[in-house]
């Protein structure tokens, strides 16, 4: 008879798992019943009476879930690719993040939480050098705290407008006309000016960030808004290496109507004061731009004297196995303005020099952002240069990108277009139905994945996401792909 420790070593799996960034974590996912199941069903009927919030897609358990793994609160255990919107940086309970409140110095930090603008905490401007500026954009040394990501972009338009009107001005202070008509929203105090933006750029809900949104109709549908230009975009065909030509005309002709639309504003009275644009358009379904297509609209913001706003909200903070994606550009000069948020944990601009406000109070709010939120972003930066985290994403995007690519070429009537950097990844379906029948059956696979735009899989893990998990996503990702 086989001795029963035996036996057991020879029914374990024959998959062992190696070492993760977060010890202890699951080697694989588990699913126990359909998602959203019957716990969650309970608790969205509870939800739902007391709150509209009909996104719910499940509740989680955040004491279980651990490092890449998702745990719902029916105790399904999913491989998180999504990462609630790409805002979780060094996945679920890790470590060091743990660790990072277990000093009386940061818990009272994180209890004191106090008006920044008025009050800072004598450490402030140590962790605003420390942490926020040891990872700023090359070329840029000013930084400002903010809650959310569509709230750093309202605030970067601010400074865009304040600038415009010191030079139109001349540098004169403005007089009483202007101090007194402004508090009646009227002329000459409040200006006509406007921000260009893209089709299908997404720069968040609030009423500015959304005149600047063009992903979908129901982000805007009843709001009023402004009556800003908006260009195109380049889309581009893919593979990009066998359209080069096209591709190179597609930039050509969104950077010309980009200039026509300058010139057109200013001649109707509401000029740009400048560009809000994302290094890789994600919301609205990951289309990406050429390095030559952003130096090209620098070099208009230049000619025009216009401030270039670059949203890396969603690209910012490593996923693209560089801190800002805009770092792929090699543009000449740093953008005017940086916008973060999500993986950074706290929202925020960073920003030229000439854009400092004049006067106090014109960018402030209550909190101007949370202390606490940068003792966090502190031992993520720590973690993500003492693991090599930036590298771990190139080498799992990688995996993940060559895998998608050999999934469109051997089903190529379910899938197209597959494109990214590091892990910031995604795929096309031939249909928006067939992409949301995609994304259901990989969840019973025990995969969480997320959609933007029409018709894309979009892939967003944590920085922890190593190659293992790029085999298992692909291989989740083969498995229902052979379904249809
Ligand atoms: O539906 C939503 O409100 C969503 S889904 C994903 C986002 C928002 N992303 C937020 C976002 C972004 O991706 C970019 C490029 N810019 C600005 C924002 C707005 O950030 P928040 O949501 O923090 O205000």
């Amino acid at each position: 008879m086989i001795p029963s420790t035996t036996l057991k070593l020879m029914t374990r799996p024959l998959y062992v798992a190696s070492r993760s960034f977060v010890s202890g974590e699951p080697a694989r996912p588990t699913i126990k019943t359909e998602i959203p199941g019957p716990q969650s069903a309970i608790l969205l009927k509870d939800l739902d009476s007391i709150q509209a919030m009909k996104s719910v897609q499940f509740f989680v358990d955040y004491d279980k879930s651990l490092g890449n793994y998702i745990v719902d609160a029916d105790g399904n255990t999913m491989l998180d690719v999504f990462t609630s919107i790409s805002s979780i940086p060094l996945g679920y309970n890790h470590p060091n993040m743990l660790k990072a409140f277990d000093s009386d110095h940061a818990k009272k930090v994180l209890i004191n939480r106090p008006a920044l603008g008025v009050y800072p905490g004598n450490d402030w401007v140590d962790q605003l050098r420390n942490v926020l500026l040891s990872c700023a954009p090359p070329g840029l040394d000013q930084v400002i705290t903010m809650m959310c990501g569509s709230c750093s972009n309202e605030n970067a338009f601010k400074l865009m407008y304040f600038k415009y009107m010191d030079k139109v001005r001349g540098g004169i202070p403005p007089n009483d006309e202007a101090m007194k008509s402004c508090l009646d929203n009227l002329s000459p105090g409040t200006p006509r000016l406007s921000v260009l933006s893209f089709h299908g750029g997404f720069h968040g809900r609030t009423p500015g960030a959304l005149a600047c949104t063009h992903s979908k109709s129901i982000h805007k549908i009843d709001v009023p808004l402004y009556d800003w230009p908006v260009a195109d975009f380049p889309r581009y065909k893919y593979p990009l290496e066998e359209n080069t030509q096209e591709n190179t005309a597609e930039d050509k002709r969104c950077l010309d109507k980009v200039e026509e639309i300058l010139e057109r504003q200013t001649k109707n009275s509401n000029p740009c004061v400048g560009i809000i644009v994302e290094p890789i358009q994600a919301e609205g379904g990951d289309h990406h731009g050429s390095a030559n297509f952003f130096q090209g609209l620098q070099d208009i913001c230049k000619k025009h004297d216009i401030v270039y706003l670059v949203d890396e909200v969603q690209t910012g903070g490593g996923p693209t196995g560089k801190m800002w994606a805009h770092e792929y550009f090699n543009l000449r000069d740093a953008p005017d303005i940086v916008t973060f948020s999500k993986k950074m944990l706290t929202g925020g601009l960073y920003h030229k020099p000439d854009l400092r406000p004049n006067n106090a109070y014109q960018i402030f709010n209550t909190w101007v952002g949370d202390p606490s939120k940068l003792i966090l972003l502190d031992s993520v930066l720590k973690t993500i240069r003492q693991d090599k985290l930036l590298e771990t994403t190139l080498k799992a995007g990688d995996v993940l990108l060559s895998g998608l690519r050999r999934l469109e070429n051997q089903f190529p009537s379910l899938l197209h277009s597959a494109r990214g950097i590091g892990t910031f990844c995604a795929v096309d379906a031939d249909t928006s139905a067939r992409r949301d029948q995609i994304l259901a059956k990989l969840r019973t696979e025990g995969v969480h994945c997320g959609g933007c735009g029409e018709t894309a899989i979009r892939i967003r893990p944590a920085l922890i996401f190593e190659t293992k998990h790029a085999n298992i996503f692909i291989e989740s990702l083969e498995k229902v792909l052979k379904t249809f």
